[in-house]
């Protein structure tokens, strides 16, 4: 049989508006009006104080194990930027610059994290599903509910993030195709942060880039980078319209660089270099953002450092109010797990606060 040229479409395109001096290319930049250049500054500077100051918090006990954001700030807070209030978001476990965006109050996030049951009620208001640690699990969920919207002849988006690992998983590769064919509405967000924990990148996956993974799905997809906020910006806007019109979902894939350790459990030190992670540095998201702003005359030095001083004080009152709220109520253990506790686990109950009163708590 004669071969026939076949066009596999795997030619992606790449997205980057910010070059690593934060010049913007002038025929790209999406020239955003100033009062929210300045939100999304502040947003992605509240996100990297409340993540320092959540690490500390966990090394003095008083944060339970959480995924640090810090490289990925551009990413969040470019994504949910064209998203409207009734949209929905589907976040992973390491989004929380956009939840705090799209309406979570910090000592909430705080309680989440610390382990605190009531952390975990969505806020009013806030059109997000439960974020997923079981990785690539809430994909197919945001897709089903893309699906609902689009039965019921809404015109509300659904954005879904999840990472270079979680797409690897047969629950991504599902939704895809489902999304596709269907033409949902949904904007799959995959942050390439380069790491699956410690698995890097080449070992994840055989392609050079995970957007020709929605091209292989006949999704339109973009190689976008995820540390170039107005990039970010812009690809999510294009996303979302095309949603919103009921033209399908889009592939997005953030190229980012995980700057933190995984969780506070893990020490990235054993895997990879010091070096690599100084390279990466270079192209700081909020750095990168800043050196825009001042040149358009947005924000200067002194507005800078205002910024930073009032998002300190607004984290310290943050922390105060978690501190009120989270007290240990070690007797609430096994509480919420059965509403009728089996009875091997009603006996440790037992045993359990039987020893609760012998030592008085
Ligand atoms: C189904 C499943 N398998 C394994 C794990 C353990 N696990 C937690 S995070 C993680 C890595 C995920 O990496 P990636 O999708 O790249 O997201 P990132 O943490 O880099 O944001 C793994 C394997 C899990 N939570 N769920
Ligand atoms: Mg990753």
């Amino acid at each position: 049989m004669p071969r026939e040229p076949f066009d596999v479409g795997l030619v992606v395109e790449s997205l980057s508006i910010l070059d690593e001096q934060g010049r913007a290319d002038e025929s790209l930049d999406p020239k955003l009006p100033a009062d929210v250049l300045r939100r999304m500054h502040r947003a992605m500077v509240l996100t990297r104080k409340l993540d320092e100051r959540m690490i500390m918090m966990q090394r003095q006990g008083q944060m339970g194990t959480f995924a640090p954001n810090r490289g990925q700030e551009a990413i969040q807070i470019g994504s949910v930027l064209p998203l409207r209030k009734d949209d929905w978001y589907s976040p992973s476990y390491r989004s929380f610059g956009a939840q705090l965006w799209r309406g979570w109050a910090i000592d909430q996030l705080l309680l989440l994290w610390a382990g605190y049951f009531e952390g975990f009620a969505l806020p009013d208001g806030v059109n997000e599903m439960p974020m997923s640690i079981v990785i690539g699990s809430h994909v197919p969920v945001a897709v089903g509910l893309g699906m609902a919207i689009h039965y019921r002849g809404g015109d509300q988006v659904v954005l879904v993030n999840f990472g270079d690992g979680a797409s690897s998983e047969g629950d991504v590769s599902e939704s895809l195709n489902f999304a596709a064919v269907y033409k949902a509405p949904v904007i799959f967000l995959c942050e390439n942060n380069q790491y699956a924990i410690s698995t890097p990148f080449e070992r994840q996956t055989g392609v050079k880039t995970l957007a020709q993974r929605g091209v292989g799905f006949g999704i339109p997809s973009l190689r976008v980078d995820g540390n170039d906020v107005l990039a970010m910006a812009a690809a999510s806007r294009e996303a979302v319209d095309r949603a919103r019109s009921h033209k399908g979902p889009t592939f997005i894939e953030a190229v980012t660089y995980r700057m933190e350790m995984h969780t506070t459990a893990d020490d990235p030190k054993v895997y990879r270099s010091d070096d690599e992670v100084r390279q990466w540095e270079r192209k700081d998201p909020i750095a990168r953002f800043e050196k825009y702003l001042k040149a358009r005359k947005v924000l200067d030095d002194r507005d800078i450092a205002a910024v930073s001083d009032e998002i300190e004080e607004e984290l310290r009152l943050a922390r105060d109010r978690f501190s009120a709220r989270a007290v240990q109520r070690p007797r609430e253990v096994f509480d919420f797990h059965y509403e009728t506790l089996p009875p091997d686990l009603a006996e440790q109950k037992a045993e359990y606060l039987a020893k609760l009163d012998r030592c008085g708590a």
